[in-house]
């Protein structure tokens, strides 16, 4: 099974700097039942909402996954990752060392279509002010962001949304240019 995941930084820890902390994670990341397969470049982006904080350092990855790994089991396995980089939880999009967002499992949909179609659907004003409680997948802003779709237009170009029937490349070209145009290839 292979798994996508989106990694993001606005704050250092320490003294290491986002940059160096996502790379640090990409490292790190992997173990006897997680492989990174694909890992994409570092991007400077804008932070979301605008003026909410720090520009982000984001990327993306694929992982190959162990047939023993569960979608909760690797969930709770990037938080652990989080955690090592100093990441608190207490703050919903508040500014953070790491963050690692599980984008996809497989085509995998959870907790089924009616769900993820509703967390995906939700209007603005709510998506700041709600979270859901359980594991939706996929990750319901994934096609939205393009702090999230440019990475991954690096390492999944061709992994098709199971619900919207589109490509991460199609999603990406989908969103404005200007949106495309903050997004800034670090190396
Ligand atoms: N993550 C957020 C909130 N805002 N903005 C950018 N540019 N990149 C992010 O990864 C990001 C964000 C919540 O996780
Ligand atoms: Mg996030
Ligand atoms: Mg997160």
């Amino acid at each position: 099974m292979q798994a996508l995941v989106a990694f993001g930084a606005n704050l250092p820890h320490g003294d290491t700097l986002p940059e160096q902390t996502l790379a640090s994670a990409m490292a790190t990341l992997g173990n006897t039942e997680v492989r990174v397969m694909f890992q994409s470049r570092l991007f400077k982006t804008p932070c979301f909402p605008k003026n909410a904080g720090p520009d982000y350092v984001n990327a993306a990855a694929v992982l190959d996954l162990a047939p023993s790994v569960t979608p909760l089991a690797l969930l709770h396995h990037l938080h652990a990752v989080e955690s090592r980089f100093g990441r608190s939880r207490e703050t919903r999009w508040g500014m953070r060392t790491l963050d690692i967002d599980l984008l996809a499992f497989g085509d995998l949909v959870l907790p089924d279509a009616a769900t993820q179609t509703h967390w995906r659907d939700l209007p603005p004003g709510d998506q700041s002010r709600l979270t859901p409680t359980e594991l939706i997948l996929p990750h319901p802003r994934l096609q939205d962001r393009a702090f999230v779709l440019v990475p991954l237009a690096e390492v999944a170009p061709d992994w098709v949304h199971p619900l919207l029937q589109r490509s991460v490349a199609q999603m990406l070209a989908a969103l404005p240019a200007t949106d495309r145009a903050e997004v800034q290839a670090l190396s």
